[in-house]
């Protein structure tokens, strides 16, 4: 199957991070056309974002429909729990990590640059903070996100932790996780996991790399 996209968006890595666990082959591309918005990349995606999944003749986007494709695809090794309760807790934290503390971090894209607004880039910390502090409140870092087992709430919390761990240096903050002892612990634990551990390096990578682009 081919991903059009990069790796360093968390929207992309949660479809590695589904496909690597159950142990589907993903070819990342680059968008066709030169760009997510050229008319060769709107025919696959008409929203024109990133990741698009191309399986054969089928193609598919929006990351959470993706991940869901390839859940039902490849039943073995499953992410989401089978128990109503259990799946509940594991989609609850997906939502608040990649949704809310996500949603949060994306907010900085339009600050970069020389001079960013001052008040815009306090109240977008104040959110990521509020957010990070409720994440540590939910995540069960036992050692997975919800708990013993890998789950899908790994596939969202994941991406947009180590996302944010590469992003918010850009604007200074040191250490995006701050003294949050169960985020500290979940990331420690996910980066000697083969799986996790490899898409964390290829975020990693793939973020630099597209850092390398934008200085020219
Ligand atoms: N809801 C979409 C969001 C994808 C998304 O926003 N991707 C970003 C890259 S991180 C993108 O393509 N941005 C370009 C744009 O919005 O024009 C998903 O889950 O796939």
């Amino acid at each position: 199957m081919d991903i059009y996209g990069a790796i360093f968006s968390p929207y992309c890595a949660r479809v590695a991070l589904t496909a690597r666990f159950k142990g589907i082959k993903l070819n990342f591309k680059p968008t066709p056309g030169g760009g997510y918005k050229s008319p060769e990349y709107l025919k696959l995606n008409p929203l024109g974002k990133v990741p698009a999944l191309k399986d054969g003749k089928t193609v598919i986007y929006e990351s959470g429909v993706i991940v869901e494709y390839l859940e039902a695809k490849k039943k073995k090794k499953p992410v989401v729990p089978k128990k109503a309760k259990a799946a509940a807790e594991a989609r609850m934290i997906a939502a608040v990590i990649g949704e809310y503390v996500h949603g949060a971090v994306g907010k900085l894209f339009p600050l970069m640059g020389p001079n960013p607004d001052k008040a815009a880039l306090t109240a977008v910390f104040a959110d990521i903070d509020k957010y990070l502090d409720i994440a540590e409140q939910v995540i069960a870092a036992k050692p997975f996100a919800a708990g013993a087992k890998f789950t899908i709430a790994d596939i969202y919390a994941l991406p947009a932790l180590q996302f944010a761990s590469l992003f918010m240096p850009v604007f200074g903050v040191a250490k995006p996780l701050g003294a949050r002892k169960k985020l500290n612990a979940y990331m420690t634990k996910a980066k000697k996991h083969k799986v996790m551990g490899s898409v964390m390096k290829d975020m990693d990578d793939s973020f630099k790399a597209w850092q390398k682009s934008r200085a020219g």
